[in-house]
């Protein structure tokens, strides 16, 4: 995909797993979309989340919500699902295994990687990854792994030193505090909670789209 359009699919980055949502997973994502998420990834994580077959469906039935809205569905961590569901492409952390290698594992798809600073950005860079998430920007107690909160800092040093990668922030992100996200130099922001855990995930997905549409005129 090319850089300037998978930069605008990076504007509203919708991640969600069956954990994350209160009611049906795959209604609570055809809201979202219908709100203008532009992006989607299955991350299917956490205590009481799916395995096996059941978790499988579900990808498949997300997966094909995200086609008849035509937005790329992404999975987390797992190329052995990815490749059975011919997914869109794959998102890793720093833990999940040699970057290098995942790369070569599927070459034609989309490669996510999470960084935390400058080294890790180059070399995901480097071994061909196609975005970067970078965060928590915010406290966020939907990961409690997570490392330290950054702010805009580690976005900032990114842009400062010439990359210019697709980035999205991560962490704590809603449509009042998406703006300083894309101001500081991300394309767009990715968010769980804001999303899943909204009354009406149209309503919230409509309202980053426009935060962040707002945000990027501004900069
Ligand atoms: N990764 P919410 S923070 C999945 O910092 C994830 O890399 C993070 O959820 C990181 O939008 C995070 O509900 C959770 O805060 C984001």
């Amino acid at each position: 995909m090319d850089k300037a359009v998978l930069k605008e699919k990076m504007k509203v980055y919708f991640i969600m797993g069956s954990t994350n949502c209160s009611t049906d997973a795959k209604e609570v994502l055809e809201q979202a979309l219908i709100g203008g998420a532009t992006l989607f990834q299955f991350r299917e994580k956490g205590e009481g989340c799916l395995d096996g077959k059941s978790r499988a469906e579900l990808a498949m039935a997300l997966q094909n919500v995200c086609r008849r809205y035509n937005v790329p569905f992404i999975i987390n961590d797992d190329i052995k699902l990815m490749k059975k569901l011919n997914a869109d492409g794959l998102h890793v952390g720093q833990e999940d295994g040699d970057l290098e290698e995942i790369r070569k594992a599927f070459p034609g798809k989309l490669l996510g990687v999470s960084v935390h600073n400058l080294n890790e950005a180059r070399h995901a860079l480097e071994i061909g990854a196609d975005y970067l998430g970078v965060g928590p920007v915010y406290p966020t107690g939907t990961k409690t792994d997570t490392r330290p909160v950054m702010g805009y800092s580690v976005i900032r040093e990114l842009r400062d030193n010439g990359i210019d990668a697709p980035i999205v922030g991560i962490g704590g992100i809603h449509a009042d505090n998406a703006s300083g996200v894309v101001q500081s130099g991300a394309d767009g922001v990715a968010v769980i909670t804001a999303i899943s855990n909204h009354q009406e995930p149209a309503a919230a997905a409509s309202e980053l789209l426009k935060a962040v549409e707002k945000a990027k005129q501004n900069h």
